[in-house]
């Protein structure tokens, strides 16, 4: 067991610009995290590992990242029962649609969290992480809501001419 209770996961390097967003509000909110290039299609026995140890190693929660035919996350979340969050990363040739449908159908018994396609879903992504965690940790309870007055706070009343 360690401290690291949030794994973040992706099917390639092209992925972490994505999956990056994830991360940096993990870092934001004080959520320490692992990240790992975990391929379904190219590196399948990283896979099944990586599920079949999650749940021992104390994971609570997998942010699983991949694009086009996305099957990382709903195979994770086949081989554990940690809850796995998932984001459609966004594709040149189907915009991400690919990913999101990939990712979003999952059968009966095996759900998976599914986020919005590209940047603004890894974010929730983290989001979404910190907020599981923050149901048995009221530190991190406050540092969220803090985040999130934060964020509210910053909205402007009225638009601007650009
Ligand atoms: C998926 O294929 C990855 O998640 C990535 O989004 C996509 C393309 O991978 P690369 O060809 O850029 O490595 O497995």
């Amino acid at each position: 067991m360690t401290d690291i209770k949030v794994g973040i996961i992706m099917g390639s390097q092209s992925d972490w610009p994505t999956m990056k967003e994830a991360a940096d509000v993990l870092d934001e909110l004080g959520v320490p995290y692992e990240k790992k290039i975990v391929s379904a299609h190219r590196t399948p026995d990283r896979l099944w590992d990586y599920g079949k140890t999650a749940a021992e190693r104390g994971l609570q929660v997998i942010i699983a990242g991949a694009g086009g035919a996305a099957h990382l996350p709903g195979m994770m979340a086949s081989k554990t029962r940690v809850p796995v969050v998932g984001i459609p990363v966004q594709t040149r040739a189907l915009s991400g649609v690919d990913s999101l449908y990939s990712i979003l159908q999952m059968p009966r018994g095996f759900p998976v969290a599914t986020m919005a396609i590209g940047a603004a879903g890894a974010k929730n992504g983290g989001l979404m992480a910190a907020g599981i965690l923050a149901l048995q940790d009221p530190a991190l309870a406050k540092r969220l809501d803090d985040w999130r007055a934060a964020l509210s706070a910053s909205i402007a009343d009225e638009p601007v001419d650009d």
